[in-house]
């Protein structure tokens, strides 16, 4: 608790572009939380460095990051927003709760295996042991609530299981985690492969709607996508297309997929896919704006990354400290 309200945390990778997959299953969910939490959104470099990246590239798209968070209407002033590797907390309290973990935890992760599967070349003990960063994230910040998308509630899963193991050994030192998963969004899917989900690592650009990507693109990007072998715009497991398509259009519209079938009764595809484009269009259009006058105001943005890192560092200290007490490390001298 801070200020008597409950804390949340979420993160999100700095890597490739910004997806809608994110922006509906995860950023648009995050903007009105702090009326009710206490909310901490850090761009998780260090789980970045898992997969090889570019340096400067990163650094661009970390900072990239940042700003989306603002543009899409995260208030910087009331929500704490911040790098993941400029609170050393992370990576220390990621340590310690590496010796709580079992490997035949980590070996049921499926994103592990995904992205081992995907990386073949490189398969580091970082990515291996991802999911227990992601836990130090979630309990250095004593986290009542995890807004995610559906992909990582295995991972929230995990983190419940190590914090409840080491308060069962230590007392009552963690909070345990709930996770915060969207109603509508949870799951946005490829528009090439409505199977897969949308994903920012996936090689083929037509695949995912970059939340960069201008009105143009999505439109065109919409009209390619696959669908099936129908015409009507019916939400059907066995039509995962234009399901998603469905899905898209109700959070992108804010109205019921029921609303979405009788809007498009009796037309085709060719309308649906256009109307989608336009809307998710329309949806991202003041964010780029917002996004464009953060990118020119440098000074402001600096200063919102140094109080926030200083904010985020003193209270992950204070957990810290306490962990770091409870398992034996000596105390400091002062
Ligand atoms: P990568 O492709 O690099 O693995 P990603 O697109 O899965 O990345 P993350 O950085 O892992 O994105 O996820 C950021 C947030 O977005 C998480 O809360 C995640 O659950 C959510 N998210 C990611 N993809 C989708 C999707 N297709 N639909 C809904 N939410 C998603
Ligand atoms: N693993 C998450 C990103 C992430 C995260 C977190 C999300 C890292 N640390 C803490 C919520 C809370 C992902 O891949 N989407």
């Amino acid at each position: 608790m801070l200020d008597g309200k409950k804390m949340l945390f979420s993160g999100m990778q700095a890597t490739g572009n910004i997806t809608l997959g994110n922006y509906l299953g995860a950023l648009k969910n995050w903007v009105n939380l702090c009326d009710e939490y206490e909310c901490f959104y850090c761009v998780v470099d260090l789980h970045s460095i898992t997969v090889r990246q570019e340096p400067a590239e990163l650094r661009k798209r970390a900072r990239n990051l940042l700003m989306l968070y603002i543009a899409a209407g995260i208030d910087p002033e009331k929500n704490c927003l911040y790098y993941q590797s400029h609170v050393s907390g992370h990576a220390e309290l990621g340590w310690i709760l590496n010796c709580f973990t079992y490997m035949g935890e980590l070996n049921r992760m499926t994103q592990f295996k995904d992205k081992s599967a995907k990386h073949a070349d490189n398969i580091n003990g970082g990515l291996y042991t991802y999911p227990v960063l992601m836990a130090a994230d979630i309990l250095l910040f004593q986290s009542d609530v995890v807004p995610v998308g559906a992909d990582q509630m295995q991972h929230l899963e995990l983190t419940r299981d190590i914090a409840q193991r080491f308060n069962n050994v230590y007392g009552d030192v963690f909070t345990i985690p709930e996770a915060y998963v969207g109603k509508a969004g949870a799951r946005i899917m490829s528009l090439q492969d409505p199977t897969k989900k949308m994903s920012k690592s996936d090689e083929n650009p037509n695949a995912s709607i970059y939340i960069m990507d201008d009105r143009d693109t999505i439109i065109r990007k919409f009209k390619r996508a696959v669908t099936d072998s129908d015409t009507r715009i019916i939400y059907s497991e066995d039509k995962p297309g234009i399901r998603n398509l469905i899905d898209i259009y109700s959070v992108a519209s804010g109205k019921t997929i029921a609303e979405v079938e009788k809007e498009f009764d009796g037309k085709g595809y060719g309308d649906f896919k256009l109307a989608v484009g336009e809307t998710v269009a329309d949806v991202l259009e003041p964010i780029h704006k917002r996004f464009d006058e953060l990118s020119k105001d440098k000074a402001y943005v600096d200063g919102i990354i140094k109080a926030n890192a200083e904010k985020a560092g003193y209270i992950a200290n204070k957990t810290l400290r306490k962990v770091q007490k409870k398992v034996g490390f000596p105390e400091r001298i002062r």
